[in-house]
């Protein structure tokens, strides 16, 4: 396929409810999409940055630069057989891995249109139901969080995770576990944390968590290897885990149990299926995280997760958790036994609300060559 140009937009949703992390509290989404035209298709991806550079130094204003002036050019006017051939026309641009990923996805998305196959079966997927966890933010109180967590139980989520982070830990984590003994619960800190809190976090031990994704430094394997020593419970990176090569030199160092994949953190899909490919190699489950995406990477997160190693719940949830209508149709629902079935129709499974989407832009601006 020909790339004959590349639309960029920026959409403003207001989330149902806010989403707090270690980092903040966040509102309104800001969701930057990319289309790529050619030979009458359209191929859709989401830049999952987001608003400031808080989780990773990328932020969508960032994003959207460093696409107009470098990524688009490289890759306007190119002819691609697959979605596998763009990280190597983006590679001269460092970093960036979000608003690269944006485009290569698009590229797998229209790839899968022209072969008429389903987006999961391209990407080398193998399940047909995938299981779906929930994130849950900080809130304003105890009490509020409880009944949270009540709601997406009976929503059939299969696994609960909490945001901590020093004063919002343990007493919150003592009273999830006393009044739901055997769900499974994870925490996810964000680097909140430093070494000297290894104490602290092994007094996490006794809430049989199945893991505490990212307690220390976003940019750190080694100390993390030095906590997991200190550990019984497993650790998981997100923030840490840009490549298939970090993944590997985490897992050589006992840095981490498990692994979180996101598309977008490690640039794309070909990245992540090789991350996805190096930690079943050892013997290590995966699970794919979430950027509180619209429905273009929410279906691109529903695809990837698909693939044979992703063996836990991962934070692809049902749309209507994050947004009042989502913009693709049907919106992504979750099963009252906490999952999401696949489909089989051809690309990714579900058609754009072009007109919703077109409400909703906010900036708007088409490259060609
Ligand atoms: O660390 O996993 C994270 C959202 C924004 C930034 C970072 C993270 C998250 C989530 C939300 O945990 C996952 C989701 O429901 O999309
Ligand atoms: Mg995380």
């Amino acid at each position: 396929m020909k790339i004959e140009a590349i639309t960029l937009r920026e959409l403003k949703i207001p989330l149902v409810h806010f989403f707090e992390t270690s980092f903040g509290r966040t509102y309104t989404r800001r969701v930057f999409l990319v289309t790529l035209h050619s030979d009458g298709l359209e191929g859709w991806g989401e830049c999952v940055a987001g608003e400031d550079p808080f989780y990773s130094e990328e932020y969508i204003d960032g994003a959207w630069d460093v696409t107009v002036r470098y990524l688009a050019p490289a890759a306007l006017g190119k002819k691609l057989q697959s979605g596998c051939d763009v990280p190597a026309l983006l590679a001269r641009v460092r970093e960036h891995r979000m608003a690269k990923a944006a485009i290569e996805n698009a590229v797998w998305d229209a790839e899968a249109q022209e072969k008429a196959v389903p987006l999961w079966k391209l990407l080398g997927g193998a399940q047909r139901e995938i299981t779906c966890g929930v994130s849950i933010g900080i809130q304003d109180s105890h009490e509020q969080l409880l009944q949270k967590i009540e709601t997406e139980l009976a929503a059939g989520y299969q696994r609960i995770k909490l945001k901590v982070k020093p004063g919002w830990d343990v007493d919150v984590l003592a009273k999830v576990r006393a009044r739901w003994p055997e769900i499974m619960l994870s925490c996810d800190a964000n680097s909140a944390y430093t070494l000297s809190d290894t104490e602290h976090l092994a007094s996490f031990d006794r809430f049989n968590l199945l893991m505490i994704e990212q307690p220390l430094w976003s940019d750190d394997f080694y100390f993390h290897a030095r906590l997991q020593e200190q550990l019984q419970t497993s650790l998981c990176l997100d923030e840490a885990i840009r490549s298939a090569r970090d993944t590997e030199a985490a897992l050589e160092l006992g840095s981490c149990r498990i692994v979180n994949i996101k598309v977008g953190r490690v640039g794309g899909f070909s990245e992540a299926i090789a991350v996805h490919d190096v930690a079943q190699r050892f013997g290590v489950p995966v699970w794919c995280g979430g950027m509180l995406e619209s429905g273009v990477g929410r279906s691109h997160n529903v695809a990837l997760s698909t693939l044979a190693n992703f063996k836990l719940p991962g934070d692809v949830s049902a749309s209507k958790r994050y947004w009042k209508e989502d913009i693709i149709e049907p919106q992504v629902e979750v099963l009252p036994r906490g999952t999401i079935a696949v489909s089989d129709r051809p690309g990714r499974g579900y058609e754009l609300r072009r007109d919703l989407i077109e409400n909703l832009t906010v900036r708007k601006e088409v490259l060609r060559p």
